[in-house]
C-alpha cells in the first residue's frame, strides 16, 4: 500500500460505497417490492451515515429469473422500480447530499427475452446470430464442451429449432453475449454513454472476468487440490471460460470511455476470482478497473490470523497506486453479522471497525450499519434460482436479501403494505434503524462514527498500513499512516496490546472513547479501538 499525500485531492470513490439491493431497500408504493422513489425517500439516512456513493443493484427491465441479473433492456428502468425520470431525480437528490450513484451492469449475459437474443435464436443466418455464442452439437449430439454453469449443470442449452447449442455461464435464461463480436462491444459503449449522460457516476460490472471466452471453446481441465473451493465444487478449473486476456482489452476500452467524461466515471468490477494476483491484474496499469472486488477477503474466516494473511496477500498482489476494496457481504453471500459474528453485537462492532479502517475503499451492504443478520427465508419460500435448483433445495442467497429493517412496525418500515413483502422480513423489533438511532451504543452509531472518523483522518483514508506483531495471537493490530493504530481482539477472552500509546479516538465499547492509553491497551472479548498518538 502506497501513501498518498494527505493534502492531495482524492477521488470520491476512496470513501465508502453503500450497496442498495433495490428490491429490498424501501417500498414507496406498497407493492411489497423496493423501488427508486423508496430509495430517494431514504437518501437522508445515507447522507447522515456519511456514505460517498450508492451502488444500486440492477434496475433494468428483467423477467427476474435471476432477480435483475437477467436484463431484457439495458437502457430502460423496470416499471416495478420506477421510471427514467426517477433515475434523474435520484441522481440529483443524491448529488444535493454530496453522494454519487453507481448502477449495476451485466455485460456477460442478457436475458433470453432481450430482443438481441430473440433475434439471435430466430435463425442461423439472423444478423444477430453471432451476438451470442452458438455452436453445433458435439459428434454424438451432446454439448460442445464440458463447461459447467455457475448455477449447476452444463453451460450449454440446445435450441431445438435451429439445431445449435448456446452458451450460458449462469441460467439457461441468461445466454452469454459473444464478446469477440465488435458489434457487441459497440452496443455496450452506447449503454455506458446512455447512463453516463444521465449522470450515473459509474458501474459495478457483473462477472467482468468472464466476458471473453476461449475462442476455441476448449474443455476445462478437472479441478485438483490446489484449485479454489468453488472450482472443486464444480469439478473443473475455470481455465478457458474465465480470465481470458481479452477481458483486459474490453475493460481498457471502458476505462477510456469513462475517462472521456469531464467528471471521470468509475468502474468497479465484480472480479469473482479466488486468486489474488488474478484479481489484481484487473486494475491494469491504472487503465482498467478503478476498484476490483476482493472475493478472498469475503470468504476469510473471522480470526486474526486468517484476516492478516488475506490482507497482506491483497496488499502484496495489488499494483502500485491501486485501491483495495473491503466488504463483508453482498446479495450473493450470508451477511457478515451472521457469517462472521453469529449475531453477537460485540463481534459485529469488531467487524465494522475492521471493514472501515483497512486501507482502501469500504463497501457496505444495506443493513450492515445496523448489524442486520440473515433473514428468515425457508427453503420452500426461496425465490433465488440458486436455492431452488441446487442438488438439495435451500434458501440460496435469499436470507441476505430480505427487506431493510427501518423500524419495529409491521413490514419493518420497509413498506406501507404491512407484513406482505416479496421476501419475509427479519426480526425488526430486535434490530432496526429507528431504535438504533437513539441508542448511543448501537451498531448504527458506531458505524456512522467510524465513517466520520475515517473521513476526517488522512491516516485512515490514505495512510500506509503496517501490521503490528502482538504477543496475543487474537489481537489484530496495525498502524495507519503517521499516528494511527487500530487494535481488535478477535476472541472470547480479554487480551492486551503492548507498546502502544495515545488517545482512544473510537472504541467499539463507546465508554472508552477519549481514554488515554500508555504502554498497554487492554481489550475485552471482541473489543476494538482506534488510537491516535
Ligand atoms: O455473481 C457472479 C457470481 O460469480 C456468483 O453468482 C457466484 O457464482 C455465486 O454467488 C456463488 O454462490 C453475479 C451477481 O452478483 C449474482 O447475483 C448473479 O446471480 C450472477 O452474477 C449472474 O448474473
Amino acid at each position: 500500500m502506497h501513501a498518498m499525500s494527505a493534502s492531495a485531492p482524492r477521488p470520491w470513490w476512496y470513501g465508502v460505497i453503500y450497496q442498495v439491493y433495490l428490491r429490498s431497500f424501501a417500498d414507496s408504493n406498497g407493492d411489497g417490492v423496493g423501488d427508486l422513489q423508496g430509495l430517494i425517500s431514504r437518501l437522508d439516512h445515507l447522507a447522515w451515515l456519511g456514505v460517498d456513493g450508492v451502488w444500486v443493484s440492477p434496475v433494468m427491465p428483467s423477467p427476474n429469473t435471476d432477480w435483475g441479473y437477467d436484463v431484457a433492456d439495458y437502457c430502460a428502468v423496470d416499471p416495478v422500480y420506477g421510471t427514467l425520470a426517477d433515475v434523474d431525480t435520484l441522481v440529483a437528490e443524491a448529488a444535493s447530499r454530496g453522494m454519487r450513484v453507481l448502477f449495476d451492469l451485466v455485460p456477460n449475459h442478457s436475458s433470453e427475452q432481450h430482443p438481441w437474443f430473440v433475434a439471435s435464436r430466430s435463425a442461423r443466418d439472423d444478423l444477430k446470430r453471432d451476438w451470442y455464442v452458438w455452436r453445433d452439437p458435439a459428434p454424438g449430439g451432446g454439448a460442445p464442451n464440458n463447461w459447467v454453469s455457475s448455477f449447476f449443470g452444463s453451460s450449454w442449452e440446445l435450441d431445438k429449432r435451429t439445431g445449435q447449442f448456446y452458451l450460458h455461464s449462469f441460467l439457461e435464461s441468461q445466454p452469454d453475449l459473444n464478446w469477440w463480436n465488435e458489434e457487441v462491444r459497440v452496443a455496450f459503449d452506447e449503454v455506458f454513454r446512455f447512463w453516463f449522460d444521465r449522470g450515473i457516476a459509474g458501474f459495478r460490472i457483473d462477472v467482468c472476468h468472464k466476458m471473453v471466452k476461449d475462442p476455441d471453446l476448449r474443455d476445462n481441465p478437472p479441478a485438483t487440490e490446489g484449485d479454489s473451493f468453488i472450482e472443486r465444487a464444480w469439478g473443473q478449473r475455470e481455465q478457458h471460460n474465465a480470465n481470458h486476456p481479452q477481458n483486459h482489452s474490453v475493460i481498457r476500452r471502458w476505462r477510456r470511455l469513462a475517462e472521456s467524461y469531464g467528471d471521470p466515471r468509475t468502474l468497479v468490477g465484480e472480479t469473482y476470482v479466488l486468486d489474488l494476483p488474478t484479481m489484481a491484474s484487473y486494475y491494469g496499469d491504472e487503465d482498467e478497473l478503478n476498484l476490483a472486488f476482493n472475493i478472498p477477503f469475503l470468504y476469510t474466516a473471522f480470526t486474526a490470523g486468517a484476516i492478516r494473511e488475506v490482507v497482506e496477500a491483497t496488499l502484496a498482489a495489488l499494483p502500485r497506486g491501486a485501491r483495495p476494496v473491503w466488504n463483508g457481504g453482498s446479495h450473493d453471500i450470508s451477511r457478515f453479522p451472521s457469517r462472521w459474528c453469529s449475531g453477537d453485537p460485540r463481534k459485529i462492532g469488531a467487524a465494522m471497525m475492521l471493514l472501515l479502517t483497512l486501507p482502501g475503499t469500504s463497501l457496505l451492504y444495506y443493513g450492515d450499519e445496523i448489524g442486520m443478520t440473515d433473514g428468515p427465508v425457508s427453503p420452500d419460500q426461496a425465490l433465488d434460482p440458486l436455492g431452488r435448483r441446487g442438488p438439495v433445495r435451500s434458501a440460496g442467497r435469499d436470507p441476505a436479501r430480505t427487506p431493510m429493517q427501518w423500524s419495529a412496525g409491521p413490514g419493518a418500515g420497509f413498506t406501507s403494505r404491512g407484513p406482505t413483502t416479496w421476501l419475509p422480513c427479519g426480526d425488526a423489533v430486535a434490530c432496526n434503524v429507528e431504535a438504533q438511532r437513539s441508542d448511543a451504543g448501537s451498531p448504527l452509531n458506531l458505524c456512522r462514527d467510524l465513517i466520520g472518523v475515517r473521513r476526517d483522518s488522512p491516516d485512515l483514508l490514505v495512510g500506509e498500513m503496517r501490521f503490528v506483531d502482538s504477543p496475543a495471537a487474537s489481537v489484530l493490530a496495525w498502524r495507519r499512516g503517521e499516528r494511527t493504530t487500530v487494535a481488535i481482539n478477535l476472541s472470547d477472552s480479554p487480551a492486551a496490546l503492548q507498546d502502544v500509546g495515545g488517545r482512544v479516538r473510537l472504541g467499539t465499547r463507546r465508554e472508552r472513547d477519549g481514554e488515554w492509553v500508555e504502554g498497554r491497551l487492554e481489550l475485552g472479548p471482541w473489543e476494538g479501538a482506534v488510537l491516535y498518538e
